[in-house]
């Protein structure tokens, strides 16, 4: 699976991550939360920044001035594709935990949001991409379903409620709505992440439709085939400095449903 990792920069720490992470990195180094998406062309929609709350992340040296949160898992993975300063060779400065990371305050890259927040998603698997996962409720319905249950249970995730209520923008145009996984929660049926069922049916509706026949309603390439513009929004990420190429070994991919 070819992936693409982006860079969401960390602008304010959330209490126990700083206490955490305090003398373990220098203070003039930029530390990135970095997702793996399949879907590049999506990021304008980007409301907030999935962590397993019982996983255990890692702090990766990238380079002198910048640091990774990914599973080890991740890194290890990256450490044969270039991103690292020594092939194969990765540099942890730090552990945390997932539950520790709510809160922190992110830059988000193209998004109409550009400061979004780190919040909780118990389905986040260990075993795939890098652990952290971009959320776009406007086009996953796995990520609307879960915004929809934070914001109606934020007290029980110990989240503040508006860190889930950022407004879902129309990205993508398909011939049956322009807010496609919103669209699909609702019509079949899904009343929390729970529906794993219906979640898996409408994430595979979601995957064709949006590509086959979705159109960008945004963008620099407003307009233009969902098809065409996804290379051309990877590249401008990747060129911008704000994301990289990131691939998994066949063998070890494994899906969100398990
Ligand atoms: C943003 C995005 C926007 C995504 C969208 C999807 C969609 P999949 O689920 O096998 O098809 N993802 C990445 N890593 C993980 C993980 N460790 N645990 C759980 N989910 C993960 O694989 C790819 C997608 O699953 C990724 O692309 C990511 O969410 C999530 F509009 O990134 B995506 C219809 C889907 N739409």
């Amino acid at each position: 699976q070819e992936y693409t990792a982006l860079k969401l920069k960390v602008l304010d720490w959330a209490p126990k991550a700083a206490e955490v992470l305090k003398g373990k990195i220098p203070e003039d180094a930029s530390v990135f939360l970095v997702p793996a998406t399949l879907r590049p062309e999506t990021m304008y929609g980007q409301t907030c920044c999935f962590v397993g709350p019982a996983l255990t992340y890692g702090v990766f040296k990238a380079s002198e001035k910048e640091y990774f949160v990914v599973t080890e898992r991740g890194a290890k993975n990256m450490a044969y594709q270039g991103v690292f300063e020594k092939e194969g060779v990765i540099e942890k400065a730090a552990d945390i935990k997932g539950s520790d990371l709510v809160g922190t305050l992110v830059n988000a890259p193209l998004s109409f949001h550009p400061q979004v927040r780190v919040l909780p998603m118990d389905t986040v698997l260990a075993t795939k991409g890098t652990g952290v996962v971009t959320s776009v409720p406007s086009d996953s319905p796995d990520d609307f379903a879960m915004v929809t249950e934070l914001a109606k249970k934020a007290d029980f995730y110990g989240i503040k409620k508006e860190w889930a209520e950022l407004e879902v923008f129309p990205i993508i145009q398909t011939p049956t709505s322009d807010l496609l996984a919103p669209y699909l929660v609702k019509k079949l049926k899904i009343s929390s992440p729970k529906d794993t069922k219906q979640l898996l049916e409408a994430k595979d509706i979601a995957y064709k439709e949006g590509f086959y026949q979705g159109v960008l309603k945004v963008g620099d390439f407003k307009g233009e085939k969902v098809e065409a513009a996804k290379p051309k929004v990877r590249e401008q990420l990747i060129k911008a400095g704000d994301a990289f190429a990131y691939s998994e070994p066949e063998n070890k991919v494994v899906s969100r449903s398990g």
